[in-house]
């Protein structure tokens, strides 16, 4: 796929649409090879638009039959196609456009637009999916009321979904049928889908708290008609969250998802209608690990909560993304931390946040969390605009407190009902219900880079006072330089000796045992006052109140003691993290740091100890920072030496607990039903961790160990825990589970893939032969996005030894491979590219080897969506 050299959209140039859209019909005649559609636009000039204003309609890759305004073919004149689609001129106030296009689906790799997964044809349209089904404003602020009729084979397309009610139904001559749908809720083109398979419908109902009855019904494949029940039970769960704890009720008869095999991304919020990755509906025990389960469960009630934030209220242009995909992310977190994972979700989500957004924000891809401009919008479904988005909501709940925050929701629903705005206008509430200038707190939405914040505390023992100073700083980002300071809540608790919180004042508030400190200067000092003894370690940031970098320079004993009594899940492992990481970077450093690594064993070992500690939490202390996180302690890094020295510390670590970690593993038997409580999973998140760290440890049988839980296992979890334990051993045992694992599994694509991870993971022996090797696999399959990010993921991500080859035939072997995946699927390769983007922060000469890969790669004649994200690497 060749394209013209992309064109930058600013922000600056937006310009409300001249014309509005006043109702959509289009009519479908399906066919994969040969699809007609017909559609029918009745448009109207706005008030207030600019005189003789033409009508741009969007079309990419369409074939033209016919057009019609107001009946007559228009004259060549007033009908201009250009690169965007269509520009009609001289048009009346008023007009009816009929076009018909026609489309071939069976062709269409890209996934966008209408498709062919599996058997059945699909539709994907944000963000700019829709014109490749036909031509339209296809931008979010143009909102219409859509009646789509579907006529397809009967035999082959028995079923015939799109969004909304459906009013009408009935059979047409040779074997063909058809399906009329009306959906009541004017939306923007990008919610638009349609879907024709034949497909199993689990169905069941759920009554909303104002009495209004929904039908709930899963379309998948007919062989997974047993894998659906967790995926039901799951909107039923979110569906009743969101009417308890943001008063959110659903609005349409019917509630639909489908589930599809090829898809680019997780899944997608169509209105009524929406479109999964069958990796996030399908699950039973046996084939889906716990963290499976948890993902479909909030992936569900993601797309389910987009209902309110996103479809009913949407983005005026997609420089706004963030206004419905960061709250959506802080709504879903909000449900997976009250119904399913409580004090362990933050630590899983700071950890997912330092691991990926983090490096995003200081690497050359970095942009705000509202961007001011972009070639390729495909390129902006980012950790950044989702994951950092939904912490700037967070923070803004800290700032105003919980009840202003849950007003302002309210009244931002209403208000916006029915439109599309900016995340200026979201503010703009917060601030209207709080009584407070948010204007500061404005610029972590227009400023990119993670702020860096110093905190240093001074303790008067005789007037009782504690005094903390704070500093904060962001560094420069690709195109921002200068940087303004930010409005930072940092929450904060002490500690006395016996591990108690010790109350004091702030300011002129009452004694409390916790403050939020906001940070809004360079330097800013705050006194805690009334103290009646030392506080034995300050507990910082807690609850991750604010997505910054925080050293405040504590000692080890002071961390220990975090370790060993803090309150707040986040902050106690956080302290651990502090440490582990000091001893990874010693190690990396040539300083091994003996005293560190003894206290860390000593603080371990007390944790195995003590039983008040929940199994869940415990395997989360006991999980070293991972290696992307690691990677950003330095300026530059040798990838390789850094997994070695974090290695080293696993095993120099534990090495002296062997006893005590096979003594605290849960009883096995007794946790392996796979049973979705925060019990159980914790349970066997904590066997997976031990007999993980027992592995590294080198205890004696924890290799046996290992094969036996395979072997015995009956949930996916802790077979996978099995497997992950011995994936970088040379020892037989490691090939003998993993050829029995493709044996059973070998039929099942979405465990299957586990398997490609695991192997394309592996450091062990020869890693290029066995890449070769997956991709020559008879389950292997170019144009199934799952499968090939399964496979180049995890050798990039994990296969240091292969992936980094100081030779560079790692990266160059991965350019080769994104340049074949490009010509079919241009998104997924801009997203796959990334890894090779990070060139400047490897040792030298690594980082001139993936530089020159990456040059390559921008030479040969890329699509728009990779070339964007190679050209922003190299610049
Ligand atoms: N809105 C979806 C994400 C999504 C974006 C683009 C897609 O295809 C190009 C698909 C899905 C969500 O946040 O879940
Ligand atoms: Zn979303």
């Amino acid at each position: 796929m060749k394209d013209a050299t992309p064109r930058m959209i600013l922000l600056s140039d937006y310009q409300p649409p001249d014309w509005r859209v006043e109702a959509l019909e289009l009519r479908f005649e399906l066919d994969p090879e040969d699809t007609r559609v017909h559609s029918r636009l009745r448009v109207r000039r706005r008030d207030g638009s600019a005189p003789g204003a033409p009508l741009r309609l969007h079309g990419r890759d369409l074939q033209r039959l016919s057009i019609a305004v107001n009946g007559a073919e228009p004259s060549p004149g007033s009908c201009v196609e250009d690169r965007e689609g269509l520009l009609l001129s001289g048009l009346p106030d008023a007009a009816e456009i009929a076009i018909e296009t026609r489309i071939r689906p069976d062709a269409n790799t890209a996934l966008e637009g209408l498709y062919v997964s599996g058997g059945s044809l699909c539709t994907q349209c944000e963000p700019e999916g829709f014109r490749r089904i036909t031509y339209f404003p296809d931008r979010p602020d143009v909102l219409t009321r859509y009646r789509v009729r579907l006529e397809a084979d009967a035999a082959r397309y028995p079923v015939l979904l799109a969004n909304g009610n459906r009013v009408d139904a009935g059979s047409l001559p040779e074997g063909r049928h058809y399906a009329v749908w009306e959906d009541p809720f004017p939306k923007p083109s990008y919610l638009f889908a349609l879907v024709a398979g034949d497909l199993a419908c689990i169905a069941d109902r759920f009554t909303t708290r104002s009495g209004r009855e929904v039908a709930l019904e899963i379309y998948v494949e007919h062989h997974n008609r047993e894998r659906c029940a967790h995926a039901l039970a799951s909107l039923q769960r979110a569906m009743r969250y969101d009417e308890e704890a943001f008063g959110r009720e659903y609005d349409l008869d019917v509630y639909m998802i489908v589930a599809v095999d090829d898809f680019n991304m997780g899944a997608m919020e169509n209105k009524g209608l929406n479109l999964f990755n069958a990796k996030y509906v399908l699950a039973s025990p046996d084939t889906a690990t716990d963290d499976d389960y948890v993902h479909i469960e909030s992936v569900i009630a993601h797309e389910y909560f987009h209902n309110w934030s996103g479809n009913r209220v949407t983005c005026r242009d997609w420089f706004q993304l963030s206004l419905k995909e960061g709250l959506t992310v802080f709504r879903d977190q909000e449900f997976t931390t009250d119904c399913t994972l409580f004090g362990v979700k933050r630590v899983d989500d700071v950890q997912r946040l330092r691991a990926f957004q983090f490096p995003e924000d200081a690497g050359p891809l970095a942009h705000p969390v509202r961007p001011d401009r972009y070639a390729e919008i495909n390129n902006f479904y980012t950790m950044t605009v989702y994951e950092k988005g939904a912490e700037l909501i967070r923070m803004l709940r800290t700032l105003i407190g919980r009840d202003a925050f849950r007003r302002g929701l309210d009244r931002y629903f209403q208000r916006f009902d029915g439109q599309a705005v900016t995340t200026d206008d979201f503010v703009a509430v917060m601030a209207e219900v709080s009584g407070r200038d948010l204007a500061q707190f404005q610029r972590w939405y227009t400023q990119a880079g993670t702020p860096q914040v110093t905190a240093r505390t001074r303790f008067d023992a005789q007037a009782g006072v504690l005094q903390l100073d704070l500093a904060q700083r962001t560094p420069p980002t690709p195109g921002q330089h200068e940087k303004d300071l930010l409005q930072v809540p940092i929450r904060v608790a002490l500690l006395g000796r016996d591990g108690r919180r010790l109350s004091a004042r702030l300011g002129g508030a009452p004694e409390a045992a916790e403050w939020v400190l906001e940070l809004t200067a360079g330097e800013q000092s705050f006194q805690l006052r009334g103290l009646r003894e030392p506080p034995a370690a300050v507990s910082w940031l807690r609850g991750f109140s604010a997505p910054v970098l925080l050293e405040a320079g504590q000692g080890t004993d002071e961390l220990a003691h975090l370790v060993a009594n803090d309150d707040d899940a986040f902050a106690r492992w956080d302290a651990a993290q502090t440490l582990l990481r000091r001893a990874v970077i010693a190690r990396v450093e040539d300083a091994v740091d003996p005293r560190l690594e003894a206290a860390l064993t000593t603080a371990m070992a007390a944790l195995l100890e003590d039983s008040a500690v929940e199994p869940v939490l415990l395997a989360a202390l006991l999980e070293l920072p991972a290696h992307r996180e690691l990677m950003e302690s330095f300026e530059r890094a040798d990838p390789v030496a850094v997994d070695q020295a974090r290695r080293a510390v696993e095993h120099s670590l534990f090495a002296p607990l062997a006893e005590r970690l096979a003594a605290r593993a849960p009883e096995r038997a007794r946790w392996d039903d796979g049973a979705f409580t925060a019990e159980a999973m914790g349970q066997r998140r904590l066997l997976n961790r031990l007999l993980a760290v027992r592995v590294a440890a080198g205890g004696e049988g924890a290799l046996e160990e290992a094969a036996r839980q395979y072997h015995e296992a009956r949930s996916q979890t802790l077979a996978m825990g099995a497997l992950a334990a011995v994936n970088d051993r040379a020892e037989p045992v490691r090939g003998e589970l993993l050829a029995d694992f493709e044996r059973r599994y070998r039929q099942d694509p979405l465990v299957l893939d586990k398997w490609f991870a695991l192997e394309a993971a592996s450091q062990v022996g020869d890693g290029f032969a066995r890449l070769e090797r997956l991709l020559e696999h008879p389950g292997f399959r170019w144009s199934n996005p799952n499968r090939v990010r399964a496979v180049l993921g995890p050798f990039m991500a994990q296969n240091h030894r292969h992936f980094h080859r100081v030779d560079g035939a790692g990266y160059e072997r991965i350019a080769h491979y994104l340049e074949r995946l490009d010509a079919l699927n241009p998104q997924t390769a801009a997203r796959l590219v990334i890894p090779l983007t990070r060139w400047r922060r490897l040792d030298e000469a690594r980082s001139a080897r993936m530089r020159a890969s990456l040059e390559q790669l921008a030479g040969k004649g890329l699509s728009k969506d990779l070339a964007d994200v190679v050209e922003r690497g190299l610049a």
